[in-house]
């Protein structure tokens, strides 16, 4: 099927890391502006940055290096309001954006002014509109919204949902964990949701920072957490008894702790080309998304790093698509069924909902 029809069809993207979903383009040109300040060597960044296949373990190497071409506000906001048009050009309806909040005492930067710049990012937004507040708040144009331009009368404007969830990262300790739950929760109002614990999986004891999921949780937060990544099958026990709202990636389960999965029911974001890019997956064919399809194990499809592994939410339907024979309609419904699992509220489920059945007579 042409990539044009995966590209115009309404989706939802419900795991993908800020930082992860940088256009190379973008990271270049910061490469080169540091480069210039002698900072780093540009040679061996765009080496980096440029290359294609990446272990779990380099693709941690690279974030650590996207991270200081990002490091100051400005580069947050810019990053920020790029990711959301990117998405929002490939018709992404709802995104729920992740991003660790980072302090950075010689840029002058706090969890709390790093996340603000975060949302400058989405109040700059100007190639579609956005609705980014929990409270309602939405930017646009005088001009009437929709999601897809040329379905449109040519004065209508694409529009987006966008929400924000905070990841605590595994090399973190349990006080900055902390740190980052209160400032999710001081910013409610500015669309954060939830919770996200994310990181080298090979790094630190998820146990560490139970006390401030457990917190999150008490005050209202939505939690996910990435699960199985690694074999680490103690780990992924206990973190399934947690029973997060929703798990990413769920690729290392042995037979037991895959029961425990589909007893449980808990939502699964489902991300193919990182997981074959990392070697978590050998092959497409043997994905675990098949299983979980068939038994309609709620899931979704998402791209994790779109920059990191040159993807985009629409490629990732087309190749769901074709490696397990789904036919449009199908992967529509999949889309539309994801709603449901986004950590936005009714409201906002309810809009997107309309929107999708809207589409869907179209389709029909
Ligand atoms: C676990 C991942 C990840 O937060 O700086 N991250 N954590 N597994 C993955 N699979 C490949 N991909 C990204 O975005 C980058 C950060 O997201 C987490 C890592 O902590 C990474 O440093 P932000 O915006």
């Amino acid at each position: 099927m042409e990539m044009e029809c995966w590209v115009s069809m309404p989706k939802v993207e419900l795991h993908a890391h800020l930082n992860g979903s940088v256009r190379n383009s973008t990271l270049l040109e910061f490469a080169k502006e540091l480069g210039e300040k002698g900072i780093i060597v540009f040679s061996d960044v765009e080496h980096v940055v440029l290359k294609d296949d990446r272990s779990l373990t380099e693709v941690f190497k690279l974030f650590d290096l996207i991270h200081i071409l990002t490091t100051d506000h400005a580069t947050v906001t810019r990053i920020t309001k790029e990711v959301v048009e990117d998405f929002a050009a490939e018709n992404v309806v709802y995104l729920e954006l992740r991003t660790t909040p980072k302090r950075n005492d010689s840029r002058g930067m706090t969890k709390r002014s790093y996340l603000e710049a975060v949302v400058e990012g989405l109040r700059r937004v100007d190639a579609v509109d956005i609705d980014f507040a929990s409270t309602g708040v939405v930017l646009e144009n005088k001009k009437k919204s929709c999601y897809m331009n040329n379905e449109c009368d040519g004065i209508s404007r694409k529009k987006i949902y966008v929400r924000l969830l905070l990841s605590i990262d595994r090399r973190e300790t349990l006080e900055a964990a902390m740190e980052t739950v209160k400032l999710a929760l001081e910013m409610k109002d500015v669309g954060v949701v939830g919770i996200d614990l994310s990181g080298n999986p090979r790094v630190g004891e998820w146990t560490t920072f139970l006390p401030a999921l457990k917190f999150a949780r008490e005050q209202g937060l939505h939690v996910t957490l990435h699960c199985g990544e690694v074999p680490n099958q103690e780990e992924i026990h206990r973190m399934l008894d947690f029973l997060p709202e929703r798990i990413g990636h769920a690729c290392c389960l042995e037979e037991d702790a895959w029961r425990k999965l589909e007893m449980s029911k808990i939502p699964v974001e489902i991300c193919l080309t990182s997981n074959i890019r990392t070697n978590t997956i050998s092959s497409i064919d043997v994905h675990h998304f098949a299983d979980l399809y068939n038994k309609k194990h709620p899931l979704v499809l998402c791209t994790d790093d779109s920059g990191v592994f040159s993807t985009s939410l629409s490629k990732e339907y087309a190749i769901a698509a074709a490696a397990f024979g789904i036919g449009k309609k199908d992967l529509f419904q999949l889309a539309r069924n994801a709603v449901e699992l986004s950590f936005a509220g009714e409201k906002v489920v309810r809009e997107l909902k309309e929107l999708f059945d809207l589409v869907g007579k179209s389709l029909a």
